[in-house]
């Protein structure tokens, strides 16, 4: 499926007047583009309205316009946990969206001057591989990581990092949890008890809950959100897989619907591949350019 700048590019291709048509593909492209059928509809009114004001309105004027409009629905937000303090950053998501990596990315660029102690939870306890996976990481990372048996209360890991963590006088615990959407009640159950170990052991205003969304799910990913969100509350959003293609509109409609902010992008499977979430940018690359 054609990317949402790859269809404006088309659409803004053919030298055609702005005219209702245009107005009506553009409204259907951004509904396509995971922009929301309710907000894709405000903006184009809003745009046909400037069109019409300057009659000469030119391709790149009109992207403009639009990403100018959307840009103060997209929240930012930038983690920085406090020094002498327990923090904890608690990673949710469905199953394969990329979890277990970002959280190894996340443990690597905190470690590297933004924050003292960071260590990792191995707070899927569910799939049998999890916790070897992590185990690799942070091997190869230099990061400690706790962890207990396959099949143990993940919410106790996350109390011994907690705890490990207050011990030496404050720190990061960054903890991986398993994607279990499918399975609302037991997903609902098991978070919310990791949720309320997390939220005791933390300082206040330290306990973070992000939300891992692959940047391929379109509309689906709003759901997912909804359903986390709904849970135990989801404070920000990373985005995953930002190098496919097939990339989408997903954390615009997560904060324009839900005003969840999204914090970090995830552009690659090195633990190098992630960077912080520049609102601009990605309009820009959502959108394109004429
Ligand atoms: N291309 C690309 N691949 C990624 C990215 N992040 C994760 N992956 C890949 O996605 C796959 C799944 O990643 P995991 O980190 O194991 O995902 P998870 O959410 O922990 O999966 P479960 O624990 O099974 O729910 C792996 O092959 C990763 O290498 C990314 O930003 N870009
Ligand atoms: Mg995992």
């Amino acid at each position: 499926m054609a990317s949402l700048a790859e269809k404006l590019k088309s659409l803004l291709g053919i030298a055609r007047p702005f005219d209702e048509s245009f107005f009506e593909e553009l409204t259907d492209a951004l509904i396509e583009g995971d922009i929301g059928a309710k907000t894709a509809v405000e903006l184009v009114d809003e745009l046909e309205k400037t069109c019409r004001q300057k009659c000469t309105a030119s391709r790149e004027a009109v992207l403009e316009s639009l990403r100018d409009a959307l840009l103060p629905y997209m929240r930012s937000t930038e983690l920085k946990p406090e020094a002498g303090k327990t923090s904890i950053y608690l990673v949710l998501g469905v199953n394969g969206v990329g979890k277990t990596t970002t959280v190894a990315k996340l443990a690597r660029f905190f470690r590297d001057g933004r924050a003292k102690n960071v260590v990792i939870a191995a707070c899927d306890t569910f799939r049998a591989a999890a916790i070897e996976q992590l185990a690799i990481h942070g091997e190869r990372l230099g990061i400690r990581v706790i962890m207990h048996q396959h099949g143990s209360d993940p919410a106790a890991v996350a109390f011994d990092a907690a705890a490990s963590v207050s011990a030496h006088g404050g720190g990061l615990v960054l903890a991986d949890t398993a994607g279990r959407l499918h399975n609302k009640e037991n997903l609902i159950h098991e978070l919310q008890k990791i949720d309320r170990v997390a939220a005791s052991k933390a300082d206040a205003g330290c306990y973070k809950k992000l939300l891992v969304v692959d940047a391929t799910t379109g509309q689906n990913a709003l759901r997912q959100a909804e359903v986390f969100h709904e849970a135990v509350g989801v404070d920000a959003v990373i985005l995953t897989k930002y190098d496919s293609t097939a990339r989408g509109g997903s954390a615009f409609s997560i904060s324009k619907e839900l005003s969840i902010p999204a914090a970090y992008i995830g552009f690659g499977e090195k633990y190098s591949d992630i960077g912080v979430f520049n609102p601009a940018q990605y309009l820009a690359e959502l959108v394109g350019s004429a």
